[in-house]
C-alpha cells in the first residue's frame, strides 16, 4: 500500500545526500509498503523503500518508516547494490531484536548464489541497522540466504531469543554445515556459541535438521 499524501520523512537518517529531500518527497521513486507495528506501540506503522537508481552512489536507496510519531527515512545503498537484479527489495516486518517492534528485513545485495539481507530496527527510537559481532560469516552486517548447488545460507530465529546463522558447502557427497548462535543485546548481535555446530550431512537431511536453512529467512521469526 502506498502513502503519497503522507508528509515527507525527517531526514536527519539521510543528511550526507543532498538529493534525499526531493527522492524522499516523490512518490513515483517509493515502492510498496508493509503495514505493522514498528516502533512498539501497538499502533500500525508503515516501511517502504524509495529508490531511485539514477541518484548519485550511496544516495540511490532509503528505507522509510511511518509511525504515529512521524516519519524516518535512512539511507541504505551500497556501491555493490544491484539494482539491475530488482534490488533492493524490503522482503518482510518481523520480530528479530527483542525489542517491542517489527524489524524491516531489506535484500540489499545479491552474489552468485545468495541473496544478502539488513535489519533495520526502531529499537532504539531511531531507524538503525542491526549491527552483527563476531566472524565470518558476518560481513557489513549483512545475513546471507539463498541456495544452490555449491551453497546454502540461512538465518532464522532460534530458541530463548537467539538468532541462528548456518551456511553449508558441498564436501563430496555431503554437505558441510557450519551453525551459529547469537544473542542481540541493544541493538547488537554478538556470539551466544553455546549452541553452536558444525556437521556433515546429506542434502536431504538438511531441512530437518537445520530448517533456517529450508524455508526463507527469518521466517520462524513472530510477524506481530
Ligand atoms: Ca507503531
Amino acid at each position: 500500500m502506498s502513502t503519497p499524501s503522507s508528509p515527507a520523512p525527517s531526514l536527519e537518517g539521510v543528511a550526507g545526500c543532498n538529493g534525499g529531500a526531493a527522492a524522499l518527497g516523490d512518490p513515483a521513486l517509493r515502492e510498496e509498503a508493509l503495514s505493522g507495528d514498528l516502533d512498539g506501540d501497538r499502533k500500525p506503522d508503515h516501511a517502504y523503500l524509495v529508490v531511485d537508481p539514477e541518484a548519485t552512489v550511496g544516495c540511490r536507496a532509503y528505507l522509510v518508516a511511518e509511525t504515529a510519531e512521524g516519519s524516518q527515512a535512512i539511507v541504505i545503498d551500497r556501491e555493490d547494490m544491484t539494482f539491475d537484479l530488482g534490488l533492493p527489495v524490503l522482503l518482510e516486518l518481523r520480530q528479530i531484536d527483542g525489542r517491542p517492534g517489527l524489524d524491516a528485513v531489506v535484500d540489499l545485495v545479491t552474489g552468485a548464489s545468495t541473496a544478502f539481507a539488513g535489519v533495520f530496527t526502531m529499537g532504539s527510537g531511531s531507524l538503525e541497522q542491526l549491527a552483527l559481532k563476531g566472524d565470518d560469516p558476518l560481513v557489513d552486517d549483512l545475513f546471507s540466504h539463498g541456495a544452490s548447488i555449491g551453497q546454502l545460507a540461512g538465518a532464522d530465529c532460534g530458541e530463548r531469543g537467539t538468532v541462528v546463522i548456518t551456511g553449508a558447502t558441498p564436501a563430496g557427497r555431503l554437505y558441510v554445515v557450519d551453525r551459529r548462535f547469537y544473542r542481540v543485546d541493544r541493538g547488537v548481535l554478538r556470539p551466544d556459541p553455546s549452541g553452536d555446530e558444525r556437521a556433515a550431512v546429506k542434502l536431504d537431511r538438511i531441512p530437518n535438521r537445520f530448517p533456517e536453512l529450508g524455508s526463507p529467512i527469518f521466517s520462524n521469526c513472530p510477524s506481530k
